[in-house]
C-alpha cells in the first residue's frame, strides 16, 4: 500500500512540476536583447558581404534569424541614431539629438522611451555599454551622483560608457556613480581648457602608442589621446584593451541576475569606432589592422553571449536584434591602418558613402531578428528603420505604449512579410533626405561632396539627387534631370513628413 501512495505522490508531483514550468514559461514574456555596434557597416559582416571578414558568430545568428538587407538607422552618426532607436521618435524634431561632446541628456525624462515601455510591463530593463545621450542636465559633478542619466529614462541598470571611446572621461559609470573612484582623487572634465599643464597630444606626441589624425589631440590615457581634457580619478580609468570583455561580462552578469524576470538588455558595444583597441587576443587576427580585429573581437562577444543564453535555456524565450548605429568609417581621426590595411574588404558593401553620409552606406546597417524556435530563417529587402522597434516590439510584448513615428512592423521583425516602411527621412549631420519605396531624394545642400578627414562621400550636393535603388543600388547615376515627375512628386512627400 505504502508502494501505491508513494507512486501516486510521484505521480502527482510530475505533474504538479510540469503544470508550474508551463505556466512559467506562458505567463513569461519574452526577454528581448538589443546587440547595437557601433559603425558597424553593411559590409562588415560576412552574412551581408562575403569576403575577407569573417563574422562567424554574427553570421549563425543572422543565417538563423530574419537576415534584413533593407534595415536602417536613423542617422549617419551615433547620438542621434540611439535617440531614435530608445524613444521611437525621428532625431531631427530634436534640436539637441546631435553628437554629444559633454552635452547635457539629449532624451527628455518625460519622454516615452522603449525601456520604460518595457518597464511598465514589468520587465527589469537594463543598458550595458557606449551610452552616448548626454549626462546631467549642466556642469556635471563626476564626483557625486550624475543625474540624470539612463536611469531616469527607464533602465533599472545601467553600467555604461558616457559618451565614446574617443572622448574624455574615459571612465565607466555604475547607475549614476563614476566606477572604482577613489574620493581622494577626483576627477574633472572639460571640453574647453586643460587642467594644470597636464599631457596632451598636441604637445606630447612621444607619449602615445597610438597616434592622431584630425581632433583626439587632447588629455593621454593609456597612451590614447582622445577629445576634451581630463584631470584625476586615476583608479577609475578604463583600460581600452579589456573593455570588450569588460562589458561583456557586465552584460552576461545582467542576464545571469535578471533571468527569472522577463528582461530588456541594451548590449550597446563600442567597437568598431575609434580608437581600435583589441585586446592583445584579437590582435592580428583579422590581417586588417585594428579596425578588422576589433570587428572579429566583436563577434566573439555575440558568440560568447549567445552562449549564456544556450546555457542558460534562454534562447527559446528570447528575441534578439543586432544593428549598427550607423555605417563604417575607415580614418575617424587616428592612425590606425585601418585605410592602409583594408585590401578587397568593403564595409560599405555595394552601397555609396559611409558614416556621415546621406548616401545609403550612411544608414543601410546590418539589422538581423532572431529568436529560436519562433523566427523561421529569412531574408527580408523589407524597408525597416531602428526607429520601427519602439512600436514592432511594444506589439511583441502586447503593450499599448506607442510613438507616432514608429511603426509597428512586428509581423516583418518575426516573419520578414508583411507591412514595411514606405517613407523613411534619413538623417547625416543634421541634414536630411527621403527614402521612399526604391527611390531616394536629397535636396540640395551646400558643402564639401567628400570630407577631407575622413574621406567618405557625404551626398551633399549644390542641386536635387534622386536615385531609383532598384535599377542603381549604388547611387550612381543622379535621375533629378530625367524624372522630372518622379522627383516633385519626392518633394511633396519629403516636405510632408518633414513638417509633420
Ligand atoms: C566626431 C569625431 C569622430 C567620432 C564622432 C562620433 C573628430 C574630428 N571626429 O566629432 O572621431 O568620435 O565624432 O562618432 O573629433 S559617433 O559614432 O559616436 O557618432
Ligand atoms: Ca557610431
Amino acid at each position: 500500500k505504502s508502494i501505491m501512495i508513494n507512486q501516486n505522490l510521484k505521480f502527482i508531483s510530475f505533474f504538479l512540476i510540469l503544470f508550474f514550468s508551463a505556466c512559467s514559461t506562458e505567463n513569461k514574456k519574452p526577454n528581448v536583447i538589443i546587440i547595437y555596434a557601433d559603425d558597424l557597416g553593411f559590409g562588415d559582416v560576412s552574412a551581408y558581404n562575403q569576403g575577407t571578414l569573417n563574422t562567424p558568430n554574427i553570421d549563425r545568428i543572422a543565417n538563423n534569424g530574419i537576415k534584413f538587407t533593407n534595415g536602417h538607422s536613423s542617422s549617419a552618426t551615433c547620438s542621434p541614431s540611439r535617440y531614435a532607436l530608445l524613444t521611437g521618435s525621428y532625431p531631427w524634431r530634436n534640436s539637441k539629438a546631435k553628437i554629444s561632446t559633454g552635452a547635457s541628456m539629449i532624451i527628455d525624462t518625460n519622454q516615452k522611451t522603449l525601456p520604460k515601455m518595457f518597464k511598465e510591463n514589468n520587465y527589469s530593463t537594463g543598458i550595458v555599454g557606449k551610452w552616448h545621450l548626454g549626462l546631467g542636465d549642466g556642469q556635471i559633478n563626476y564626483n557625486s551622483k550624475i543625474s540624470p542619466g539612463p536611469n531616469e529614462i527607464g533602465f533599472d541598470y545601467s553600467y555604461i560608457m558616457p559618451d565614446t571611446q574617443d572622448r574624455v572621461p574615459t571612465v565607466y559609470i555604475e547607475d549614476g556613480y563614476v566606477k572604482n573612484l577613489d574620493k581622494n582623487d577626483p576627477l574633472y572634465v572639460s571640453f574647453k581648457s586643460n587642467f594644470d599643464n597636464q599631457p596632451t597630444g598636441k604637445k606630447n606626441p612621444e607619449m602615445l602608442t597610438m597616434k592622431w589624425h584630425h581632433g583626439h589631440f587632447n588629455s593621454i590615457i593609456n597612451g590614447i589621446s582622445r577629445i576634451g581634457f581630463m584631470k584625476g580619478g586615476k583608479r577609475a580609468h578604463w583600460s581600452d584593451i579589456d573593455m570588450a570583455d569588460h562589458f561583456l561580462n557586465k552584460a552576461k552578469s545582467y542576464i545571469l541576475n535578471n533571468k527569472n524576470k522577463s528582461f530588456f538588455l541594451f548590449y550597446s558595444m563600442q567597437q568598431p569606432h575609434v580608437p581600435r583597441t583589441p585586446h592583445p587576443r584579437f590582435k592580428g587576427k583579422s590581417g586588417m589592422g585594428p579596425r578588422g580585429d576589433v570587428i572579429v573581437e566583436a563577434d566573439w562577444c555575440i558568440g560568447e553571449l549567445y552562449k549564456t543564453l544556450e546555457d542558460e535555456n534562454l534562447l527559446e524565450n528570447t528575441l534578439i536584434i543586432i544593428s549598427s548605429d550607423n555605417g563604417p568609417v575607415l580614418n575617424d581621426g587616428y592612425f590606425d591602418d585601418a585605410v592602409e590595411k583594408i585590401g578587397n574588404h568593403t564595409p560599405s558593401g555595394i552601397y555609396r558613402g559611409g558614416k556621415y553620409s546621406l548616401f545609403e552606406a550612411g544608414t543601410r546597417v546590418p539589422f538581423i531578428s532572431y529568436w529560436k524556435g519562433v523566427i523561421k530563417p529569412k531574408n527580408s529587402d523589407k524597408l525597416i528603420s531602428q526607429i520601427d522597434l519602439f512600436n514592432s516590439l511594444s506589439s511583441i510584448i502586447k503593450s499599448e505604449i506607442k510613438t507616432s513615428d514608429s511603426y509597428d512592423l512586428s509581423e516583418l521583425l518575426l516573419k520578414g512579410v508583411g507591412k514595411e516602411r514606405e517613407e523613411l527621412i534619413l538623417e547625416a549631420s543634421g541634414k536630411t533626405a527621403l527614402k521612399y519605396q526604391n527611390w531616394v531624394l536629397i535636396p540640395p545642400y551646400k558643402g564639401k561632396a567628400v570630407s577631407t578627414y575622413t574621406n567618405v562621400e557625404l551626398g551633399r550636393s549644390n542641386t536635387f539627387q534622386l536615385y531609383n535603388l532598384k535599377t542603381d543600388p549604388s547611387q550612381k547615376v543622379n535621375l533629378a534631370n530625367q524624372k522630372k515627375e518622379k522627383l516633385t512628386e519626392l518633394i511633396k512627400i519629403y516636405n510632408k513628413v518633414i513638417s509633420n
